[in-house]
């Protein structure tokens, strides 16, 4: 699907048309992978456009760009305001925020110390990433062939661009294949995560999702469902995960702040089933909170105007 463009985009500083928001070709990071993003929504809410834990998004860029060395030119703070600018500048109520910090032009080898470090935050209207049928009736799911880089060959810790390689190659495999997603296990043959997302287990009231020395990503969304199914009075463990307990699960779902909560109904063609109540129940109330409904969760909601 094409994107649906917006007004304007925020780059190094100031705010560009949509059209003219380009790089160079021989910008570095389009070479070697060396940038470190991130992927935020925006709902509308009853007090307009809310950012779901803009500040935590913006944290974890910078935590990213500190394991890539990159020096940004950016607080955390300047970078949500930022954001909230940009999403006033396109009058947007709900979109998806991509941050983007990457090495520019201006030196070809591998050194990366020498060059600048660009930042834009582009958005645009997203809705569900793997479908509303997805969402409502699970996802199916490979166990792909492509393994999570290891800590010491490529940190996956860090959100960086170049990492999502391995990613893509997962997921075309999974397509191919005829399966709308692919999970990662990491070199010692646990799970890790999804493509783009986190993955949690249900068996009886427990839930469990892979630590993140299996190499998944440190979730907003995974720490998010964690905190909602703690105060929903489940038991939420992380463990490792090995394929086959995926197979004998209850219940299986990814998250990410595109995916949101995606249940999973089958695996390597291992039914699972139609979503189950808590995969359900905590679907329902993240819906709720990123739109503001729930107050207790009223601190995550970051307000535009
Ligand atoms: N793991 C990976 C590899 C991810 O890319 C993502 C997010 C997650 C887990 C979940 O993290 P969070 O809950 O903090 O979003 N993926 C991006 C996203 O915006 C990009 C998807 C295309 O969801």
């Amino acid at each position: 699907m094409p994107l649906q463009t917006v007004s304007k985009i925020w780059m190094d500083g100031e705010l560009v048309d949509w059209a003219d928001a380009k790089v160079h070709v021989l910008t570095h990071a389009l070479h070697y992978g060396s940038g470190v993003f991130e992927g935020i929504r925006a709902y509308e809410t009853d007090r307009g456009a809310g950012v779901f834990r803009l500040t935590d998004h913006m944290k974890r860029l910078h935590a990213s760009a500190r394991i890539v060395m990159f020096d940004m030119p950016y607080t955390v703070e300047q970078l949500v305001e930022a954001t909230k600018e940009t999403l006033r500048a396109n009058d947007l109520k709900s979109c998806y925020i991509r941050p983007l910090a990457y090495l520019g032009y201006g030196e070809m080898g591998l050194n990366p110390l020498p060059l600048p470090v660009n930042v834009t935050i582009a958005m645009w209207p997203w809705g569900t990433y793997l479908g509303d049928e997805g969402v409502k009736h699970g996802i199916t799911a490979k166990i792909s062939s492509w393994v999570r880089p290891d800590h010491n060959s490529m940190p996956p810790q860090a959100k960086s661009t170049g990492i999502y390689l391995n990613s893509s190659l997962a997921k075309v495999e999974a397509l191919k294949a005829g399966y709308e997603e692919a999970i990662l296990l990491n070199p010692q043959g646990f799970v890790s995560e999804g493509t783009g997302e986190n993955i949690f287990v249900v068996n009886e009231d427990v839930l469990t999702t892979p630590p993140t020395s299996a190499g998944a990503l440190q979730g907003i969304t995974r720490d998010t469902v964690m905190t909602i199914a703690r105060n929903l009075g489940y038991e939420v463990r992380e463990a490792n995960l090995s394929r086959a307990d995926l197979y004998s699960a209850d219940e299986v779902f990814v998250t990410g702040t595109a995916a949101e909560v995606t249940p999973i109904r089958s695996i390597d063609d291992r039914p699972i089933g139609e979503p189950g109540n808590i995969t359900k129940e905590i679907q329902e109330t993240y819906a709720n909170i990123v739109r503001g409904k729930l107050e207790k969760y009223d601190d995550w909601v970051e307000y535009v105007s």
